[in-house]
């Protein structure tokens, strides 16, 4: 029912009920009438707080059914979102920094790299991901674990067209990072990026190549492939996540 209906038939309720309280109002008035008894010249005390016990309690069926107005037509902020506090890596150049610009509706030019880390507040309909990029150049990486406190998810974001020697190096870190202490047991997204160059590695090459299926055993993880071209791609990639960070239970194997 639209809320232009709920208030018509609220006030139709509200017309109703006075006109009954008059209705009513008269017919006692008659009775009093007919008793000879004389309003003005009653002798019952006017202090009694039970003396207009009756209008109290009309005013209340017309305070409730105000009560029953607001809560019906007057829509209140809608509940806070869960937030989420994930880590973002991956070597420089991969594309962190320009994808999250992009889910966040900045424009993804002009973006130079990170040099230390970065935090942007991602929102999505059912909840907001507070993301930590950290950059990912050399003299950077060795610092990145003394970011990883308090993460409850990870994203690892790699060039699909890097060479032979980039694509060794993201691998060590991928696999140094699913094994470390504090994000091990975390839930890891895996963004195989710059899907649009020809000189692209399919999915399948990427999963065989990073050994992602006996490294991630027993782990959860999502791997989607993708590009700046592609963002659905990468919100849907997002909500898999989200739903990995919800489950308060998690299936011990997600593969
Ligand atoms: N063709 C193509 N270019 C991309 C893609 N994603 C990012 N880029 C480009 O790659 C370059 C580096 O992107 P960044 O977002 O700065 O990479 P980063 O991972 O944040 O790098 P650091 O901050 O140095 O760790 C930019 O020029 C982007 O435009 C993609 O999917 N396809
Ligand atoms: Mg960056």
């Amino acid at each position: 029912m639209s809320d232009l209906r709920i208030t018509e038939a609220l006030l139709y309720m509200d017309y109703l009920l006075r006109k009954e309280r008059f209705r009513r109002g008269r017919w006692s008035e008659q009775k009093e009438v007919g008793k000879q008894v004389n309003r003005e010249e009653s002798t019952e005390d006017k202090t009694d707080p039970l003396r207009n016990r009756n209008t109290i309690f009309k005013m209340g069926i017309s305070a409730s059914a105000c009560d029953c107005f607001r809560a019906l037509c007057c829509k209140g902020p809608p509940p806070p979102r869960p937030e989420y506090d994930l880590v973002c890596i991956g070597l420089s150049g991969a594309g962190k920094t320009s994808l999250l610009s992009k889910l966040c509706g900045e424009s993804p030019e002009n973006v130079v790299s990170t040099t230390g880390f970065s935090i942007k507040a991602v929102p999505f309909q059912n909840a907001i991901l507070n993301v930590k990029e950290l950059g990912g150049a050399d003299n950077i990486r060795k610092y990145w674990s003394r970011y990883y406190q308090g993460s409850q998810g990870v994203i690892f974001v790699l060039d699909s067209a890097s060479s032979e020697e980039e694509l060794e190096t993201s691998r060590k870190e991928l696999h140094s990072a699913l094994q470390h202490p504090q994000l091990c047991t975390l839930p890891f997204l895996i963004l195989a990026n710059h899907q649009d160059k020809p000189a692209a590695r399919s999915v399948q090459e990427i999963k065989k190549y990073f050994e992602l299926e006996p490294l991630a055993r027993g782990k959860r993880w999502i791997l989607q492939p993708c590009s700046l071209d592609n963002m659905n791609a990468v919100k849907d990639s997002f909500a898999q996540l989200i739903n990995l960070l919800e489950e308060k239970d998690p299936e011990p194997v997600r593969m």
